[in-house]
């Protein structure tokens, strides 16, 4: 246990130091970043419930440092990343200073994979100025301090190589320039997540795990229509084989909406919510408000009499009219005038978790939404591009998965596309 707190100690300060340098990097390339406003509910931490005593301990200190998101806390504390320990930091007192930086340019860190995946590194080294070092040695560990690959910049400072990830969860990968004199100090870092689980539709075809539920219907152009451009229309496709596992997730797919009269209305969704059987997922769906509830709202303020949510859900709702609490129809008011993307959670239209506004959206184009979900924190990109990263307290359950959509008086296509979900990634 000694040894185990000692590598976690000399572990988070490598992290810290790690993680001063990512802020930064994502500072500078953040898009617009909306707020949530809503006090933080649910439960962030289990150190109460599990483990022993020395793993309560370990995982206080992990608290502290914000290292606790990567940590899964239904395993040991030795399964535990411990922030880019190497066999090298045990044995030297006094690492050495080289006058380096030396950080990974891709992939992107945190980024998705399924396993098995061959995912190819790119890094740099340069002096402090910023001028590329020509030969440097550098070698690439994992999370235990192994030694991965051994590499030599090029004329450009550039290091390249392949990672697969042989088993699902968090690999953590550090890249350290090695001198005549011994590894560095400076280290670039890379968390990668590989998944188990990956579900992918593109809808060419008339899918077979998806089912049409009120007046949604497959398009043999190769999409699925929530609505069409009828008033009052409630459609929605659910998935009743594939279930989808709690914890880290990527959500991605496209949108389509646009086309209708009025100003155009009211907006889709894609739920993913906990529930014990497809019986009870159609219940919800009957139940689901139309509407601004988009055709997946039970929960909150539109709480139903005759179906009770039993478990928690997360939404990705495209909300393309503002609505007005008036204590009748409209339950809520939404956050901005503006056409949004939001998450909100416990299928409840009134709770957004995070979101921002999408002006341009309903121009009957397709647009690619993904969504990450990290521990106690929401990362939303539209279009290629980062819209929100963002702390977030929730806990995503995983479930049974359903698109909707819902027209009034004003009307618009509703079309998603190209669905692709990693799961499973611990
Ligand atoms: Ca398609
Ligand atoms: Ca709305
Ligand atoms: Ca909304």
């Amino acid at each position: 246990m000694r040894k185990t707190h000692y590598r976690l100690i000399i572990g988070i300060i490598l992290s810290l130091h790690a993680c001063v340098i990512d802020v930064a990097n994502e500072q500078s390339e953040r898009g617009p970043i909306t707020r949530d406003t809503s006090p933080p509910s649910g439960n962030n931490t289990c150190i109460d419930e599990c483990g022993t005593e020395s793993l309560s301990m370990d995982l206080d200190i992990l608290e502290d440092t914000g290292f606790s998101e990567y940590v899964d806390m239904e395993r040991s504390s030795t399964d535990l990343g411990l922030g880019g320990l190497t066999p090298d930091m045990l044995s030297s007192s006094t690492p050495i200073s080289c006058q380096r930086e030396i950080s990974f340019i891709r992939p992107r860190n945190e980024s998705f994979y399924e396993v098995q995946s061959s995912v190819p590194l790119r890094g740099q080294v340069t002096t402090i100025s910023g001028e590329p070092v020509i030969g440097q040695a550098v070698k690439i560990v994992d999370e235990y301090g192994e030694t991965l690959f051994e590499l030599t910049t090029d004329t450009n400072g550039i290091f390249e190589s392949e990672y697969i990830g042989e088993s699902s969860g968090l690999k953590q990968l550090f890249a350290i320039p090695v001198t005549e004199r011994g590894p560095c100090q400076e280290r670039g870092e890379l968390n990668l997540f590989f998944c188990g689980g990956l579900v992918t539709e593109d809808f060419q075809e008339d899918p077979i795990d998806w089912t049409p539920y009120g007046d949604a219907i497959w398009d043999p152009a190769g999409w699925l229509e929530m609505t069409g451009v009828s008033m009052n229309r409630k459609g929605s496709f659910y998935n009743s084989v594939d279930v989808i596992s709690s914890g880290f997730a990527s959500i991605e797919f496209s949108i389509t909406t646009g086309g209708g009269i009025n100003g155009g209305a009211d907006g889709f969704a894609f739920t993913i919510v906990e529930l014990s059987s497809v019986d009870q997922l159609r219940s919800l769906l009957d139940a689901a408000d139309a509407g601004g509830g988009l055709g997946y709202t039970v929960g909150g303020v539109y709480a139903q009499p005759d179906f009770l949510l039993p478990g928690g859900a997360l939404t990705v709702e495209i909300d393309t009219w503002q609505n007005e609490y008036n204590g009748t129809n409209q339950l809520h008011t939404d956050p901005t005038r503006e056409n949004h993307i939001a998450i909100t959670r416990n299928a409840d239209a009134s709770d957004h978790l995070v979101w921002f506004e999408v002006p341009d959206v309903e121009d009957l184009q397709p647009h690619m939404i993904r969504v990450e979900l990290l521990r106690n924190r929401v990362r939303v990109s539209y279009d290629g591009r980062q819209v929100i990263e963002e702390e977030a307290i929730f806990t995503f359950k995983g479930g049974y998965m359903f698109f909707s959509g819902s027209t009034g008086w004003a009307t618009n296509f509703h079309r998603f596309d190209d669905l692709r979900i990693l799961h499973a990634c611990r």
